[in-house]
C-alpha cells in the first residue's frame, strides 16, 4: 500500500517515524511544511523538515522533540555574550545542517534535491519531501501586535498573543515541490499526522495543486492532534479557542472537511465517534499519544490498517 503522508511540527514527526518504522521505505513518502522557514543568521533555517528528518534518522532532541539530541551550544552561547539575537535556540551540530543547506541553495539547487541527499547521509529510507521548493511564508495575524512571522510569533513571543488569522505569503506563486504530485498520484492514502491543522496541514494544502491531487487519494484519513480539547504540545487549542470554534475532535473534522474520509481520535474522546459517524465520517478509536517508540509503531500500524479496511470498503462500493 502506498501511503503519502502530510506533516508538519514534533507530532507528525512522531507519527511519520511510526509509519516509517512499518512500511517498506519505497511505500512512504512524508510531505513536509515548510512555511515555518526562515532565514536567521543569513542561514536557511527549515525547522519542520529538520524535526522530521532528525526523528526518522534518530537523532533529535528526545526532550524538546526539535533539535539535535547530545547538542552543544557553544556558537549561540558566543552570540549571547556578544549581544546577539539569541533567541531561537540554534545548537551546534543543528547549524552544520543549515550552514550546509544554505551553500547549496545559494548555489542554486532545489531545497527537495538537497533533503534527498541529507536524507541518504543520515540513512533515511523514506522519501522525505518538503511541500515546495519555493520560499513561502506562514504570518500570523494577532490582536495584540498586529501581523507576525511564524517564528517571531512561536518562538519569540511564545504564542503568547491571540491568532486572528494566517497567511501563506508567496503560496499562490509557488509549485508543489519535485515529486510531491507523483507520489499524491499513485498514492492508495493520505494520512494527516497529528500535526496543526492552522500552521502545519493548511499550508502545504494551500501549495496550487496539492489539495486538488490529494482529493484523487483514494483514501484519506487524518490522526486529530486535539486530545480531551488539547493539543500534546504546541497551540493548536489556543488557535481554535482564539478563532471562537470550541477545540475538540469534531473542529478538526471540520477543519478537514471534504477532504477526509476517516479520522483517527483517542479513546478520550470516544463519545464523539458517534456523532462523527453520523456526520459522515469513518471513526478510529485508539490511543493518540505517543509517549515512546512502541506508541508511535501502534498508532502508525492501528491507522494503516484502518486505511486498508477503508480501501477494501470503497472498492467493494465501486
Ligand atoms: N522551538 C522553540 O520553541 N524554541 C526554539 O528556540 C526553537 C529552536 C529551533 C531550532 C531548530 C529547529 O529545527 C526547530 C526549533 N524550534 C524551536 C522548533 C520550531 O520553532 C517549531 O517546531 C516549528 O516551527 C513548529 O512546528
Amino acid at each position: 500500500m502506498k501511503v503519502v503522508a502530510l506533516a508538519g511540527g514534533v507530532g507528525g514527526a512522531k507519527m511519520a517515524d511510526g509509519l516509517a518504522r512499518i512500511l517498506p521505505a519505497d511505500d512512504l513518502t512524508v510531505i513536509v511544511n515548510t512555511g515555518d522557514d526562515f532565514s536567521h543568521f543569513g542561514l536557511r533555517i527549515c525547522p519542520d523538515l529538520d524535526t522530521v528528518c532528525y526523528t526518522l534518522a534518530g537523532l533529535a532532541n528526545p526532550s524538546t522533540g526539535w533539535g539535535r539530541a547530545d547538542e552543544t551550544w557553544n556558537a549561540l552561547n558566543s552570540i549571547r555574550e556578544l549581544g546577539g539575537p539569541a533567541w531561537f535556540q540554534l545548537g551546534d551540530k543543528d547549524l552544520g545542517t543549515h550552514l550546509e543547506r544554505t551553500r547549496r541553495l545559494a548555489q542554486g539547487e532545489p531545497l527537495s534535491k538537497i533533503v534527498r541527499d541529507f536524507s541518504r547521509s543520515w540513512g533515511i529510507a523514506a522519501q522525505i519531501l518538503p511541500m515546495s521548493d519555493h520560499p513561502v511564508e506562514t504570518w500570523v495575524e494577532t490582536e495584540e501586535m498586529g501581523w507576525l512571522p511564524f517564528q517571531e510569533y512561536f518562538v519569540a513571543q511564545q504564542c503568547v498573543p491571540r491568532v486572528k488569522q494566517f497567511e501563506f505569503r508567496g503560496a499562490q506563486q509557488s509549485l508543489p515541490a519535485v515529486g510531491v504530485l507523483d507520489a499524491l498520484e499513485v498514492a492508495d492514502c493520505l494520512i494527516i499526522c497529528p500535526s496543526n491543522p492552522w500552521v502545519s496541514i493548511a499550508p502545504i494544502l494551500s501549495i496550487p495543486g496539492i489539495k486538488e491531487c490529494c482529493l484523487k487519494v483514494p483514501v484519506r484519513v487524518a490522526v486529530s492532534p486535539i486530545i480531551g480539547g488539547k493539543a500534546i504540545k504546541g497551540p493548536a487549542a489556543k488557535m481554535y479557542e482564539e478563532l471562537g470554534i470550541n477545540p475538540s475532535v469534531l473542529a478538526v473534522a471540520e477543519s478537514y472537511r471534504g477532504l477526509i474520509d476517516g479520522l483517527v481520535i483517542d479513546r478520550v474522546d470516544q463519545a464523539y465517534g458517534e456523532p462523527l459517524e453520523k456526520g459522515g465520517l469513518h471513526v478510529l478509536v485508539t490511543q493518540t499519544i505517543m509517549q515512546n517508540y512502541i506508541d508511535r509503531m501502534n498508532l502508525a500500524k492501528e491507522t494503516l490498517e484502518f486505511c486498508q479496511k477503508l480501501l477494501i470498503f470503497r472498492k467493494g462500493r465501486t
